[in-house]
């Protein structure tokens, strides 16, 4: 017997608007990352601008069928990505969806059934109709719950016999930090107050427990889950103030995870609304829609950070929620902490709060890989920098297996070199499958196994036995 379970779920993950590209095929309409050609990092624009490496991303719309075939070589059990609202609903407020639309995703999950893959599918990653964002102001605006529930009911009466594993919001408490990117509000980020961004996250969270009762209504066999930003916060000394510090960021973090996973606002929220001058308008109906809570919790894990009381301290480079550096930490290149301990504890963390299977559906390392020939002239990339943060991650995952967490499966994140969320770039890469594409627009697309692709899949076969072999 092993440590991971015999049905664990191990696979990759990966989101439409950062892979597919073909940003205008098949009726799809535009999304708000079409205007963000540098992610988080700069403005967005009036139009799509050629420098936007998403609007052809790694060409997946088209090459799917390489890539999922190279998937099963690895041995994939599960394949998350998302799909793309505004190939279906491409304004997002129509009645009718776009057939040409939702015939891709036929195709593309017919052939991970092919291999014996499951599809694990975000609703919505990080790509509202561009249309929303700008005739409704995003998730601001309360009507986004109805095209948001259209949309799901279209998917769910679609692909039902398809599709098991479902998320609503991909890292849903995000919005918080990139609202435009996250939730489609158009509002210049200086003139967004504080009520109508946490008016805008009721919003989410009401049309994502609408969401999941209408999932276990259309698909009783079904396991729909949220999807957090995880983020383990420790207090930069060992000052209670700094510990109290700690409390509230986790509390401003997870209080989206608590109303998933307990059907209410908690009582530390209504505290921080009322001394915020915040007044959260609730619907008649919303705290009976709450109550529909997730069958799991999804998350992702890149690194941890500190909090502190103090003034002086500054905060760092993060996947989009910052934090104050850790001193004992190394990190990646782009300045993202590594902290594998960070996964074990905030797996406990989950499931002692929240006593429901947990599905980390996104961890990996970013990094500027050199394409090199290895000695039989075939092309690769010796990757040993990942196969560490890799492995040092999941014999962290086996260690909170061995504390009595219920674990349902691992995704790392951008199974296949994809373009970045918060920066845009393919430079930074964290794929099994390097991709020939450069951020100055060149390269052929060809697809090539790094390193890491053959030791991912010894530990696929071995069931996570082979990452305890010493070599
Ligand atoms: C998460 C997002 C992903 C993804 C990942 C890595 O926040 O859900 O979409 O891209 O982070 O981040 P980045 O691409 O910025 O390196």
């Amino acid at each position: 017997m092993g440590i991971f379970p015999e049905n664990f779920l191990w696979g990759g993950a990966v989101a439409a608007n950062q892979c597919e590209g073909a940003y205008l095929t098949d009726g799809k309409g535009l999304s708000v990352q079409d205007v963000l050609p540098h992610g988080i990092r700069g403005s967005r624009t009036k139009e799509p601008t050629k420098e936007n490496m998403k609007l052809e991303g790694i060409d997946f719309y088209h090459r799917y069928k390489e890539d999922i075939r190279l998937f099963a070589q690895m041995g994939f059990k599960v394949f998350r990505t998302s799909i793309a609202w505004s190939r279906i609903f491409p304004k997002g407020d129509e009645t009718e969806p776009n057939e040409a639309g939702l015939a891709f995703y036929d195709r593309l999950f017919d052939e991970c059934h092919k291999y014996g893959i499951e599809p694990l599918v975000t609703i919505s990653h990080y790509e509202t109709p561009l249309y929303l964002a700008e005739h409704y102001n995003g998730w601001a605006n309360r009507e986004l719950i109805t095209f948001y529930e259209r949309y799901a009911r279209v998917l769910f009466e679609r692909y039902k016999d398809k599709v098991t594993y479902w998320l609503t919001f991909n890292e849903i408490n995000s919005i918080l930090h990139a609202p435009f990117m996250s939730g489609g509000i158009a509002t210049p980020e200086e003139e967004l107050t504080e009520q109508a961004l946490y008016q805008a996250a009721h919003h989410e969270l009401v049309a994502s427990a609408l969401v999941t009762k209408l999932a276990h209504e259309l698909m009783p066999n079904a396991k729909i889950g949220c999807m957090l930003l995880s983020m383990p916060t420790y207090p930069l000394t060992p000052s209670p103030d700094d510990m109290i510090q700690v409390m509230e960021a986790e509390h401003k973090n997870y209080f989206f995870g608590d109303v998933h996973a307990r059907g209410r606002y908690p009582g530390y929220m209504k505290r921080y609304f009322q001394e915020h001058g915040i007044e959260i308008q609730f619907a008649p109906e919303d705290e009976e829609i709450l109550k529909n809570t997730v069958d799991f919790i999804s998350f992702s894990y890149y690194m941890s950070c500190c909090a502190s009381a103090s003034a002086d301290s500054k905060v760092g480079n993060g996947n989009l929620i910052g934090g104050v550096p850790n001193p004992t930490l190394p990190a990646s290149e782009w300045g993202w902490q590594i902290d594998p301990k960070g996964l074990r504890y905030v797996l406990n963390m989950f499931w002692d709060r929240y006593q429901k299977p947990l599905f980390i559906v996104e961890n990996g390392l970013g990094a500027a890989d050199v394409l090199i020939e290895d000695e039989n002239g075939e092309k690769t990339v010796a990757d040993d920098y990942r196969i560490e943060y890799l492995r040092e991650h999941l014999v962290q995952v086996a260690e909170a297996i061995q504390d009595g967490v219920e674990i349902m499966g691992y995704t790392s994140w951008g199974c296949i070199d994809v373009v970045s969320a918060s920066t845009a770039e393919l430079k930074k890469r964290y794929g099994y499958i390097y991709v020939d594409r450069n951020d100055d627009g060149s390269g052929t697309l060809e697809r090539y196994k790094k390193k890491s692709f053959y030791w991912y899949k010894d530990v696929i076969e071995s069931n996570g036995r082979s990452l305890f072999e010493v070599k």
